[in-house]
């Protein structure tokens, strides 16, 4: 009977841990607009009580993907908690406004002002302010010349920007190489994606009771009370998922370490 049980527990383990990487949602700036939506989302599947910030209904959020020469429009939409969002100086803290959110680019060469440079929207401006229960416009014009590569994006509000991003509101961004650019054994390989997120939930447990923000305020208590560990890596939002791959073929990993 002993025997048994262990047995199931250690499947069950298993089939938490070791699922194969999923790829997140990929969205093509080609396409058209997309929407982003900050909400409180499910940390992951294991940690059953701990729930954060997050886009699209999980970690990571989409990834965007683009071509030189090309806008990705987004709507942003905050439905954060505005009960969550108490101001700095009422609580005196440096941890506070955490449901004020906005989107922030790595690595990409667009405007840093948006509206103040006279674009319609906002771009890559970390004073944008997008209160809870609305809405904003961003848009990331790409220069025609600009090298591919990969980025990531998350919200970069000061005084909350490491609840949000550190707690898991943050995603890839591929700027396409150019047709030609590189030789075609490379161009051809199958792509791999890797979102790989740091997230400290004694940290974030910290920040959060500075904030007077329920969520996330009990994040390390409740990794403890279920014996996981309280410093956790995300793949894709999975822990420790495996990747099949073929032997004698060679593939292409786009990877972004994303900590806070
Ligand atoms: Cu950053």
């Amino acid at each position: 009977m002993m025997a048994k049980s262990i047995r199931f527990f250690v499947a069950v383990v298993a089939q938490v841990y070791a699922q194969e990487l999923v790829t997140p949602q990929e969205l093509l700036a080609s396409q058209g607009k997309h929407e982003l939506t900050i909400a409180e989302v499910p940390f992951h599947d294991g940690y059953t009580d701990v729930f954060t910030r997050g886009f699209n209904g999980g970690i990571p959020g989409p990834t965007f993907r683009l071509s030189p020469g090309e806008t990705l429009e987004v709507t942003m939409i905050n439905n954060l908690d505005p009960a969550h969002s108490m101001s700095c100086a009422e609580l005196n803290t440096e941890f506070c406004e955490t449901s004020i959110s906005n989107m922030h680019t790595h690595g990409l060469h667009v405007s840093s002002k948006g509206l103040e440079d006279g674009l319609a929207a906002q771009s890559d401006n970390i004073f944008a302010v997008v209160e809870p229960e609305t809405t904003e416009e961003f848009a990331f014009t790409i220069p025609d010349d600009h090298m591919g590569g990969t980025f990531w994006y998350h919200p970069h509000h000061h005084h909350a920007t490491a609840l949000q991003a550190g707690g898991g509101a943050l995603g890839m961004m591929i700027v396409d190489d150019p047709p030609g650019y590189l030789p075609a054994p490379y161009d051809t390989m199958v792509e791999k994606v890797l979102v790989i997120s740091a997230h400290n939930l004694n940290t974030l447990q910290t920040m959060a009771r500075a904030s007077q923000s329920t969520l996330l305020e009990n994040a390390a208590d409740q990794a403890d009370e279920l014996e996981l560990d309280t410093n956790v890596f995300l793949v894709n939002g999975q822990l420790d998922p495996t990747i099949p791959m073929d032997s004698h073929r060679w593939y292409r990993f786009r990877m972004v370490f994303a900590a806070v």
